[in-house]
């Protein structure tokens, strides 16, 4: 199917022949070197000569077409023309080096897992995009080869793709096969990676520990065991990382006090790290089916988790932009705003969803903790998100204080039920010149009269 045109080629002795198939024999077996499309015994004549005849060619995007249409026949499945008119059109035209598999995802799995394995070798696509789309583990398995053997592949995106908890470990296999990989950009996101948050040590953990170069990781909504994952970053991860998404998985309260310095160890070590989204950690399901030991461990675990960040934060100069969002701190608070005072380089802080807190004299400590934090002088803040808190009345305090604070230039108030009254606090502040430039107001029960006020003060 690949080329359609005879040759004749005529050899002077049997000797000769055997020859020259021993040495395309020896040329494709490196080159599709333990695929499952590698076999010792080539015995297709018609194949390898077809074959020899697309080695020899000029390759276009990194000889993808090539590569994709002779592993097609040798898989006895039919070449999709498609693919190839997408990747030597769209793809190079567009200068597009990222090849995105939603873009066959109305092929079969094991037209997908060809497509994948053609990557293996290619010198064009630096990153493989999959979001949404389970993968079949014949798919996976070529990702995996993809991975052990490419120079060229940096960034690795498989979202929401149905991986099993075992990938990380084939992953790390994979890697270590591969002394010229160059992946440095990894996102596993919703993916169950750990069983059920088991927090087994095997696969995820000896992955991350072992030496990478990842500067880019997004591990939220993997049931992983955050706490049992931070001696596998301090081990593995430490040197480049800079972004670094756990939103959406499990801490654990066991063992904390095993854990809690290396938190501090990672943090304090990761010299690169500029993002961190810690947002909306669960409890693990084991404390969850006893109603009990919930009602015990949520109070300690949260506390636990207010003091780890507390204790960690003064020490971790680069970090920018911090998301603590959705995490119960509640009247924690009260002791951990403090540790984000004058600190050098957070600029982004979210910490919206934590303001469940009855007791109201607290609540008005907490608030007026935070008015402290953004009129401080040396305020670095650059943005705060206090979105869905339902802070109501008692939110105006802050709003208040927007007037005279000369460092936030975004402040996210949504979802706060602040009502008319909040609306003209805003108003006032918005009047006094200032240093905001955006600021978020949806579902705070505004009605036209309180917009109003803000449009007044707006066009003062
Ligand atoms: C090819 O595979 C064999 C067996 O798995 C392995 O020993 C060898 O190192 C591989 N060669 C290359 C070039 O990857
Ligand atoms: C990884 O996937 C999540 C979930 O879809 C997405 O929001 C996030 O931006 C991605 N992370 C990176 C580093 O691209
Ligand atoms: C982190 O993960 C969450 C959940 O998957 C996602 O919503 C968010 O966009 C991700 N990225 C960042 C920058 O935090
Ligand atoms: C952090 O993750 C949450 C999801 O848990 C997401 O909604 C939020 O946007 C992320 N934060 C940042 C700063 O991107
Ligand atoms: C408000 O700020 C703008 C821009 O920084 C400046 O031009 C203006 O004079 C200021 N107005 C007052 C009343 O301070
Ligand atoms: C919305 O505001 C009105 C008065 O402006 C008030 O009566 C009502 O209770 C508020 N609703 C909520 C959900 O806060
Ligand atoms: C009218 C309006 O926007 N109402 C919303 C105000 O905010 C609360 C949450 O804080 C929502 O529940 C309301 O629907």
């Amino acid at each position: 199917d690949t080329d359609k045109t005879s040759h004749s080629l005529r050899f002077e002795s049997r000797d000769h022949l055997s020859h020259v198939v021993s040495h395309i024999n020896f040329a494709l077996s490196r080159i599709f070197n333990n695929s499952i499309f590698a076999s010792s015994c080539f015995s297709d004549f018609s194949f390898l000569f077809s074959s020899f005849v697309f080695l020899s060619r000029l390759r276009l995007s990194g000889g993808f077409s090539e590569t994709y249409a002779a592993l097609c026949d040798y898989n006895g499945i039919s070449c999709k023309e498609e693919v190839q008119w997408d990747v030597d059109t769209i793809y190079h035209s567009q200068d597009n080096r990222e090849f995105n598999l939603l873009d066959f995802s109305h092929l079969e799995s094991r037209d997908l897992a060809v497509i994948v394995a053609s990557m293996a070798y290619n010198t064009w696509f630096t990153k493989l995009y999959c979001k949404d789309l389970r993968l079949g583990s014949e798919v996976t398995e070529q990702v995996l080869h993809t991975v052990s053997k490419s120079s060229c592949l940096e960034e690795l995106t498989l979202e929401n793709a149905g991986l099993k908890s075992d990938f990380p470990q084939k992953m790390s296999a994979a890697l270590s096969e591969n002394p010229s990989a160059v992946i440095h950009s990894l996102n596993l996101s919703h993916n169950s990676l750990d069983n059920q948050g088991t927090c087994s040590r095997r696969n995820l953990y000896v992955f991350l520990s072992q030496p990478n170069c990842l500067v880019h990781l997004d591990l939220s909504g993997t049931d992983c065991c955050v706490d049992s994952l931070y001696g596998a970053l301090l081990r593995g991860c430490c040197a480049d990382l800079s972004f670094l998404n756990l939103s959406k998985n499990a801490f654990s309260h066991r063992k904390l006090k095993d854990t809690l310095p290396l938190f501090r160890q990672f943090f304090s070590s990761a010299f690169s790290l500029t993002h961190v989204n810690l947002s909306s950690m669960k409890l693990p399901p084991d404390v969850l089916r006893s109603a009990d030991l919930f009602l015990i461990s949520t109070v300690a675990l949260r506390s636990a988790g207010a003091s780890v960040i507390q204790e960690l934060f003064p020490r971790v100069s680069s970090i920018a932009t911090l998301d603590i969002s959705d995490n119960g701190l509640d009247a924690d608070l009260l002791t951990l705003l403090p540790a984000f005072s004058r600190h050098p380089s957070l600029k982004h802080l979210h910490m919206g969803r934590n303001f469940n807190i009855k007791n109201s004299r607290v609540l008005d400590d907490v608030l007026q903790k935070l008015v402290q934090l953004i009129q401080e002088e040396e305020c670095a803040l650059q943005s705060l998100s206090l979105s869905d808190s339902r802070l109501r009345s008692r939110g105006t305090v802050l709003v208040n204080a927007l007037g005279s604070n000369t460092c936030l230039r975004k402040v996210d108030l949504s979802g706060n039920s602040m009502d008319d009254i909040g609306a003209k606090m805003l108003s006032k502040a918005l009047q006094i010149n200032t240093t905001l430039r955006s600021v978020t107001w949806d579902r705070n029960n505004t009605s036209a009269a309180g917009f109003l006020d803000v449009a007044r003060a707006l066009e003062q």
